[in-house]
């Protein structure tokens, strides 16, 4: 068996240069994508299309040969998987029909979600049947959303930028907020066992929202639940790494990174990689954060963010990638770039 660079990343000892992936790689930026979700559809056709969502979750690896697979799926498949109505607005995002009370949570059926989210485990382990096929160095990562990000959608029935109903909701009814995460964070734990069982090598969570919340409320729905999660699955499965992503939290990184128990951390565009490295332990390897605009732009600006990324990483467990998803605007150009760059060291 070869050894996969994200793993040994993930396993706290540094590789140079570093592996890379990117967030979002899958999709519209790529012309490949684009047939594959037009002869799906819909998106959520494509989603819960096995040999089609396998397709364009190797679309990019086998464009880039990135190091890192990220399941095609959607934070939201685990709601929708317990009986939340999801569509997608054409050119607008995701909506689902809002859960505001006790009544609507105990609508969803959590019982159901393994058998509702099969064509998802189908497509993990399928994913994971060509990559071994192919000898391949490229790790499967499975993923979920966190609790509160998952929460924020759920509540909310839509995307946004501040989600402050569902900021409220926590302090107002926070019996019935806790029950919510407390059902996600179950559901997050079966779906996440699933998708290891499929075939996930590493697993993400990603809490996109979490910089919205103050420390004593980050603490109680994003720092709690991640470390229930983190710890019910270090039980079932021991040597699965685990990469949080608390998008914007800021200082409170530094919690994140000692309370959860992850084996990576996802900074985001806005983290200062020198303090981040300064400030979770050294074993923890950290993965981000070039900024998806400088991606787009290219050139000069480019070279340079990347570099300045590298020189702060050095000699660190570190996986590149970028702060946030990649913008469909991208040049394909740019990403060969970038990958040339980074992997001449
Ligand atoms: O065709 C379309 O219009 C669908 C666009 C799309 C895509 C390509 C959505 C709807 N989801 C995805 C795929 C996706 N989403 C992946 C797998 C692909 C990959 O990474 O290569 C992953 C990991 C996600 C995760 C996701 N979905 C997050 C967390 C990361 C982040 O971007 O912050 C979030 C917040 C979502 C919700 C969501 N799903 C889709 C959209 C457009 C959104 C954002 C909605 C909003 O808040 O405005």
């Amino acid at each position: 068996m070869i050894a996969k660079p994200i793993l040994t990343v993930l396993s706290g000892q540094p590789v140079w240069p570093p592996p890379v992936w990117m967030m979002r790689q899958a999709g519209r930026h790529l012309p490949e994508y684009k047939a594959t979700r037009a002869e799906a559809g819909s998106f959520l056709n494509l989603v819960t299309n096995p040999e089609l969502a396998a397709e364009v979750t190797l679309q990019p690896v086998r464009r880039y040969g990135m190091d890192g697979a990220i399941l095609f799926s959607d934070i939201l498949m685990v709601p929708w998987a317990m009986g939340q109505k999801l569509w997608m607005e054409e050119g607008e995002g995701p909506r689902l029909t809002p859960i505001t009370d006790m009544a609507g949570l105990a609508a969803l059926r959590p019982g159901e979600l393994r058998a509702a989210a099969a064509p998802i485990f189908e497509t993990v382990s399928r994913v994971r049947a060509a990559l071994d096929e192919a000898n391949s160095k490229t790790t499967l990562i499975g993923f979920a959303g966190s609790p509160f990000t998952v929460a924020c959608y759920m509540v909310e029935g839509r995307g946004g930028s501040d989600f402050v109903r569902v900021r409220q909701l926590a302090y107002s009814d926070p019996q019935f907020f806790a029950r919510l995460i407390r059902v996600l964070t179950d559901a997050s734990i079966d779906y996440l066992l699933a998708q290891l069982e499929a075939g996930a090598e590493a697993l993400m969570l990603f809490d996109s929202w979490s910089g919205l919340l103050s420390p004593s409320q980050f603490r109680r729905w994003v720092i709690d639940p991640t470390a229930a999660i983190r710890r019910a699955l270090a039980q079932a499965a021991p040597h699965i790494p685990v990469i949080g992503f608390p998008r914007l939290a800021g200082p409170m990184l530094a919690d994140y990174g000692s309370r959860t128990g992850m084996q990576g951390i996802g900074m985001d565009t806005a983290m200062d990689p020198r303090w981040a490295a300064a400030n979770v332990a050294p074993e923890m390897a950290l993965q981000g954060n070039l900024d998806p605009l400088v991606l787009m732009i290219g050139g000069i600006a480019l070279e340079t963010e990347a570099r300045s990324l590298l020189s702060a990483m050095r000699g660190r467990p570190f996986i590149f990638n970028l702060g946030h998803g990649i913008e469909k605007e991208t040049p394909i150009e740019h990403v060969t770039a970038l990958l040339r760059l980074v992997r001449g060291g």
